[in-house]
């Protein structure tokens, strides 16, 4: 397995302006023609060096003789006298045999492509690297009763009947891209079309292109896209640049969906929804990702990577820019709390573990590794502060240069921070330590007053820990919006400040302070750290009320009970009485949303307590977090059930407000039932039963998964019979059920596994299985290690098929020095029976080994 380094970049040797492809579809042996013209770039005498992968050659030819190529292990290699050529190849490949969902592939009958990151190569010969940009012509011909609809980028420009049945479509696409934006779809399909009228009067039709059957669940999508256009017109500036957008759903896709030029490829899952089927978490989800690709037809495709280690250029800075327009069709607070929860989730983990890596990481084996949180999720905290540090018009001014100076180009990370800091005047150069060192910074902060001079002094000090590669860190400039608060009056004492932290240690000084105040410190989480206050008591609880700032309010309530969990996790007993004045206190104010008290009164999950314990015991953790559970439910039982049964909330009704009474509508149900199980689960069931929603269905379901009784099994079973043939609800089942609270999840995980419906060849099903489970604290970490063995037998199967799909299996096991010793024993032994399987993929080998250094 050959490293690539982001140190060996190189420019190409050759360069492809144009590119015309001519396929000759058939689900078993499509056959492929490339006429690539290509032009020496820069005074060499390099041989041209197209990557190929799986692909049977039927043809070369140079400048249409035949030619002198030669295989150099999955390159073709081929002496090119002059400084231009035409280069002609003829390759077979096999759609239906592709389980890998890399290249061109089946799904259900239709034919579809997945370029990026390396697909490309398992097409056609040509060099597969995002800074070869050419202009595409694409020629198609397949069955027009299998494929009644032939699509590629860019706009058709012919239609035509073949013999035999046959058809034919011409595709060309006016701007110049890298061959990982390519696709390909042909199928039976149908369109849900629209048009769109942008900003300076362009007339775009949009469609979006389903099975018949699914047609009617399309409308939220369509809805989304639209709202995104106008978005990105109004807050960045950028209008959509072709007549046409297309968006084609299939149901086996290995990520969430691709933003192809003109024709983006989704996951069924991020486009297909109504009322009966999908919960408010799911339409969130599918305005999030629909946004999510149609921004980056700007920051990723009219303005691309020049290589895979800037990939954060364009899926950080894309992040960023979903999240701004999530925040500003919803409740920009709750959306606030939800991103800095999934970082949480599974951005720190992957920072403090065996691959950690930095946002623009150093090196790698197999770049589908590396779509990972930190170059997603961490990489959009990036470009939160630099919006934070320069304020939202520089920080527009920037963006704006960015896009001009380097349109039609392949960009790097240095070249959008030279941007910013071109168009603002602002040197951000400290701050570019934020690419290029992993971990996540620890700081602490205390305050102290001096009551003669009415002044404060914040101390801070900063930690980091060695990663793997990086044994000794430099400090970090953190940027920490800061106020103070009066203890007494609650009121905030003078602005709202942003320090920036850029010393191993650091003390920051605020004057009119007349008594000793409150700190609020990481508003907003303006810094992606792990942060631990001195507080003096009550300190959490006033402010849980008093801070103006809905994120630290958030922030002092979620500590408050952290600190009771992990005491209760290491003492093996809980101490309630804050956590339960403060929930009541918060479901009690009238001036704050359900949305935000369901968030705001959610126990931290059982993963985010081991994060913050030495040595992971995970029925200890268990156990507390129950307990405290329970505690809240039976003391707060009248309050959960006024919360539960809040009016409003219409199943129809998709905005924010309904949405939020809906979700504090089960959460308090869940606290009602951790505090008297019997009553909870027939309430569960009344709600399960009345349900004319999905968000209410799968909210009392997710409960009763996990209690013993009878409504449980008749439940799953009502669901199961209604829902069948629904893959996206079948998957719902399959999730909930390996989510369970129960002693007995192995074992139904294991059952699960043999169900006529589990599939390991679809990637939701496998994750709905397998990655649910092994996100379910408790039941995965069962001491027998069945959850372990379960696990990697799941990774190995999957591997032989879809190697990139098993991979992001692997992390779970690879926290192993994380648990007590018995458990991290077993966990080890799984992981190094994944490594030393032959025939191992590099995906899972890169995973499976770094994860046992
Ligand atoms: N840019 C897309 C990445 C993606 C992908 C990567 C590897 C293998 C399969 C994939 N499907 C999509 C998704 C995005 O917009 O971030
Ligand atoms: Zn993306």
């Amino acid at each position: 397995h050959v490293t690539t380094r982001r140190e060996d970049y190189r420019a190409p040797d050759w360069l492809v302006p144009e590119i015309a492809l001519d396929f000759s579809l058939d689900l078993e042996r499509t056959r492929v023609r490339a006429i690539l013209s290509v032009e020496r770039n820069g005074d060499h005498d390099r041989p041209l060096k197209l990557d190929g992968d799986g692909l049977a050659l039927l043809k070369v030819k140079l400048d249409g003789a035949d030619a002198a190529a030669r295989q150099d292990g999955e390159q073709l290699v081929i002496d090119i006298a002059g400084d231009r050529a035409t280069v002609e190849t003829e390759v077979e490949i096999s759609p239906a045999a592709n389980t890998q969902l890399m290249g061109l592939y089946a799904s259900g009958g239709m034919l579809c492509t997945q370029c990026e990151a390396e697909g490309f190569r398992r097409i056609t010969f040509f060099p597969d690297r995002p800074d070869v940009l050419s202009r595409y012509r694409v020629r198609m011909e397949g069955d027009a009763a299998r494929f009644p609809v032939l699509l590629s980028n860019g706009n058709r420009v012919a239609t035509g009947e073949a013999a035999d049945g046959r058809h034919w479509a011409e595709w060309e696409d006016p701007f110049p891209k890298p061959c990982y934006l390519f696709a390909l779809v042909a199928g039976d399909l149908q369109a849900n079309s629209d048009r769109f009228t942008t900003a300076s009067g362009r007339e775009v039709e949009l469609n979006i292109y389903v099975r018949a059957a699914d047609l009617p669940k399309t409308a939220h999508a369509m809805h989304s896209l639209k709202q995104a256009m106008a978005w990105d017109e109004q807050v960045y500036g950028r209008e959509y640049d072709l007549d046409l957008f297309n968006i084609v759903a299939v149901s086996d896709f290995n990520m969430g969906a691709m933003e192809n030029k003109g024709l983006n490829v989704f996951n069924t899952a991020y486009v297909l929804a109504d009322q009966d089927t999908a919960t408010d978490g799911d339409f969130d989800n599918i305005a999030r990702v629909v946004a999510h690709e149609y921004f980056h037809n700007w920051s990723g495709n009219r303005v691309t990577c020049r290589d895979w280690f800037q990939l954060s250029l364009k899926e950080g800075f894309t992040v960023f820019r979903d999240q701004g327009f999530s925040a500003d069709i919803g409740s920009a607070a709750v959306k606030r709390i939800e991103d800095v929860r999934v970082l949480r989730a599974a951005q720190f983990p992957e920072d403090s573990g065996p691959l950690a890596h930095a946002v623009r990481p150093d090196s790698y084996l197999e770049i589908s590794n590396f779509y990972t949180a930190t170059v997603y999720n961490k990489g959009a905290e990036l470009i939160r502060m630099f919006h934070t540090l320069l304020g939202p018009e520089k920080f527009r001014a920037g963006t704006d240069l960015y896009f001009d100076r380097h349109d039609g180009e392949a960009a790097t990370c240095d070249d959008f921070v030279a941007a910013l800091e071109d168009a603002s005047g602002v040197d951000l150069s400290r701050f570019k330590i934020w690419y290029s060192q992993a971990g996540t910074p620890h700081v602490r902060a205390h305050i102290s007053h001096d009551a003669d001079a009415k002044a404060a002094l914040l101390h801070l000090s900063q930690h980091l820990a060695p990663t793997p590669g990086q044994a000794v860190k430099q400090v970090m400039p953190i940027p920490l919006r800061t106020a103070l608060i009066d203890r007494h009056s609650g009121e905030q004492i003078g602005d709202e400040r942003l320090i920036v932290l850029d010393e191993a240690e650091q003390a920051f000084r605020f004057d009119g302070v007349g008594s000793a105040p409150m700190l609020s410190i990481n508003r907003g989480f303006s810094a992606p750290i792990l942060l631990d206050v001195a507080r003096g008591p009550g300190e959490l609880e006033r402010l849980a009320q008093a801070d103006g700032d809905p994120f630290a309010r958030y922030e002092a309530i979620q500590e408050l009970m952290m600190r009771a969990l992990v005491a209760g996790a290491q003492a093996n007993a809980v101490d309630a009485d804050t956590v339960v004045e403060a929930i009541a206190a918060t479901l009690a104010d009238d001036r704050i949303d359900a949305a935000f008290k369901a968030e705001a009164i959610l126990a931290p999950s059982e993963a985010l307590i081991a994060d913050r314990l030495d040595v992971v015991v995970p029925d200890a953790v268990h156990r507390a977090r129950d307990a405290l559970r329970a505690a809240v439910g039976a003391r707060l039982s009248d309050a959960m059930l006024a919360a539960h049964r809040q009016e409003g909330g219409a199943g129809n009704d998709l905005s924010p407000e309904a949405k939020g009474i809906r979700r504090l509508r089960s959460v308090a149900l869940g606290y009602f039932a951790a505090g008297d199980a019997t009553a909870g689960a027939a309430l569960a069931k009344a709600q399960f039963d009345g349900a004319d929603n999905m968000t209410d269905r799968q909210g009392a379901l997710g409960l009763l998964v996990s209690l013993d009784g009878p409504e449980r099994v008749q439940a799953l079973d009502a669901f199961y019979l209604r829902f069948r043939e629904d893959p996206l609800v079948l998957d719902k089942w399959f999730g909930l059920q390996a989510m369970a609270q129960r002693a007995e999840t192995v074992d139904e995980v294991l059952k699960l596994a043999e169900h006529p419906d589990f599939t390991i060849s679809n990637p939701n099903r496998l994750r709905a299985l397998a990655g649910s489970f092994a996100a379910n604290h408790w039941a995965f970490h069962s001491p027998d290690g069945r959850g372990y063995a379960f696990l990697a037998d799941m990774i190995l199967a999957a591997d032989k098929l879809n190697p990139q799909t098993a991979a992001r299996l692997v992390p779970p096991l690879g926290r192993w020095r994380r648990f007590e010793p018995h458990r991290s024993k077993l966990m080890r032994a799984q992981l190094e029976r994944v490594a030393g399987t032959s025939g191992l993929s590099k995906d899972v080998y890169e995973q499976a080994s770094k994860s046992l250094v």
